[in-house]
């Protein structure tokens, strides 16, 4: 049963992991209970809230190797797939909202269906991009990225659930922003397969603004293609962000999240964006909760066109005054 909203997290009768994936399935609502669609009203382009979809736990869902409920994850996966692909072939800019990270294998599978030339920004303290086999924790949420890697199909198992899912993804088309919490099993893969990314230390040497040219440089110089976007709200300074299942310490400032959406949307090409992790179960107190979902409305606002900078009045009302 779900903790009240803002409730301290009482600790003590679940195991630690269970603890942490419970709730994190509350965290559209509290994005959307922090004024989303309003926000994203008053850029200049409709808004379409295509609602929740629903997830069932199977019976019978043993894990497999050290992964739990394989199987559920892998159907609510292929459902987000076909949904997500349904608003790119329609045309959509597509936000999806999470949820834990293990949801990016069905957003962007979705989406890679749809423009099988994207590229993939992830913005994240953590790689999520063990296997089953290198995993610590067997969870999900810390292996998506593995389920995409053309090069990575040879050291995946057959997980039950995922036979769906054949890997789209080429390394090169992956660059990754914000790690500070690396596996060692992900650290020998990110080498091996010369993964470009962007640590905190990166950050701290190189500056945000440097970061960025360097990413869309990386992923774009040689054609202009659909950019997915895969936001995880814990890349963001726990202080800025409480409400999440896997803080870590030194994240990126609010101006580093908001420069990296801002250049995104400066592309033109965002296709598809996730904000996930938002667990408003684990907010110390109500505060915490609002303060994290609200950054998550920052960053998707910001991601799809509010400015800083301020900007004309809409076309309609300047031709009026005209
Ligand atoms: N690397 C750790 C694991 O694989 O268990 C922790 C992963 C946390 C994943 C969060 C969502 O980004
Ligand atoms: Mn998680
Ligand atoms: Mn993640
Ligand atoms: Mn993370």
């Amino acid at each position: 049963k779900p903790w009240k909203l803002g409730r301290p997290n009482p600790g003590g009768q679940l195991g630690k992991a269970v603890q942490k994936r419970r709730g994190v399935e509350h965290g559209p609502k509290a994005i959307r209970d922090a004024g989303l669609i309003e926000r994203l009203s008053n850029l200049d382009y409709p808004v379409h809230d295509f609602g929740d979809l629903s997830f069932q736990n199977l019976d019978k869902d043993e894990p497999y190797m050290q992964v739990p409920f394989p199987r559920s994850v892998g159907r609510a996966n292929k459902l987000l797939s076909e949904a997500v692909g349904s608003a790119v072939a329609s045309g959509h800019t597509t936000v999806m909202l999470g949820g834990d990270h293990s949801l990016a294998i069905g957003s962007v599978e979705g989406h890679a269906r749809q423009c099988p030339d994207l590229c993939l920004i992830w913005v994240d303290a953590h790689a999520d991009i063990n296997t089953p086999l290198t995993s610590p924790s067997g969870n999900l949420h810390g292996q998506s990225v593995a389920f995409m890697l053309k090069e990575l199909q040879n050291k995946m198992p057959e997980l039950p659930g995922f036979s769906w899912v054949k890997p789209f993804l080429s390394a090169k088309d992956l660059v990754y922003i914000g790690l500070r919490d690396v596996d060692p099993g992900e650290y020998d893969i990110l080498k091996e397969l010369g993964i470009q990314c962007f640590t905190m230390r990166d950050i701290d040497r190189l500056g945000i603004q440097r970061v960025m040219e360097v990413t869309l440089d990386h992923l774009l110089s040689r054609k202009q293609r659909p950019i997915h976007l895969s936001f995880d709200i814990d890349a963001m300074d726990p202080s800025l962000a409480p409400a999440t299942g896997t803080p870590v310490n030194g994240g990126l400032t609010y101006r580093e999240g908001i420069w990296i959406t801002e250049e995104i949307h400066n592309t033109g090409l965002l296709s598809v964006m996730d904000l996930v992790e938002v667990n408003p179960v684990l907010g110390a107190s109500r505060e915490a909760v609002e303060v994290t979902a609200s950054l998550a409305v920052d960053i998707i606002a910001s991601s799809l066109g509010q400015s800083r900078q301020g900007g004309p009045i809409a076309q309609t009302q300047t031709l009026k005054d005209d």
